[in-house]
């Protein structure tokens, strides 16, 4: 085996899926942490069997690390990619705090989120869903009129691991989104979608098939502008 194809078998696979938020936040913390993996992007309707070989639950994210340890839960990578390399701190806010977000998020707000955005739009029930998920970003928009970041003065892992989420919300409708009274929601969530990093971990990849070469993530990205 030659050094390059010793090292590429070195590196992570990691399973994603472009557009999933779960995906997305597991890219926003390997790319920050600067961890060099190879993207596999899956077709949710063509799981490749490499992907339910390593985890029978096959969603995505998925990272099979060189060691053969399997990571699939998005947090798990991004606490893992972010333990090995931190440099922009994001390990440093209040750990309680922290989960305590991340909770209410992957809980009540992605209920609310996913009955919000697959109903029908108009039916009442979808409204009723639409509310619940707008109370939930009330308060966090009454959190950033206070501070920029949901942990304090910087970028942290609840704000990568609950952006993805907030972001699929204001796509439902973004001009009701946009006329609702969540004015710091809303500068944190168009920063962050503006910023190098979002359109970094954002890359378009073709669904992975065993004969393709790989795809290496994070290729280049400049920290200066992180
Ligand atoms: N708890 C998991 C949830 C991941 C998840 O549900 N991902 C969705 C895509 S956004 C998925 O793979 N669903 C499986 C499917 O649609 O077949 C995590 O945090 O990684």
């Amino acid at each position: 085996m030659s050094a390059s194809a010793r090292a590429m078998a070195e590196l992570p696979i990691l399973y994603s899926f472009r557009r999933c938020p779960y995906a997305m936040r597991a890219r926003l913390a390997l790319a920050v942490s600067g961890t060099s993996c190879i993207l596999r992007e899956v077709a949710l309707s063509r799981k490749p069997a490499e992907l339910i070989d390593a985890s029978a639950k096959a969603t995505v994210p998925v990272l099979v690390l060189a060691c053969g340890e399997v990571l699939d839960e998005s947090l798990d990578i991004m606490r893992w990619a972010l333990g090995r390399s931190d440099p922009m701190g994001w390990l440093r806010a209040d750990p309680a705090a922290t989960q305590a977000l991340i909770d209410t998020n992957d809980g009540a707000f992605k209920h609310h989120l996913d009955r919000y955005k697959y109903a029908d739009r108009h039916a009442v029930a979808s409204l009723a869903h639409r509310s619940a998920g707008l109370d939930i970003l009330s308060g966090l928009d009454e959190m950033l009129a206070a501070q920029p970041e949901l942990c304090g003065d910087a970028m942290s892992l609840a704000d990568a691991a609950l952006l993805p989420f907030v972001r699929q919300y204001a796509q439902v409708d973004r001009a009701w989104f946009d006329a609702q009274p969540l004015p710091d929601l809303r500068a944190w969530l168009d920063r962050h979608l503006a910023s190098p990093l979002f359109a970094f971990i954002s890359l378009r990849v073709q669904p992975w098939s065993p004969d393709d070469p790989p795809v290496h993530f994070p290729a280049r990205m400049d920290t200066r502008s992180r």
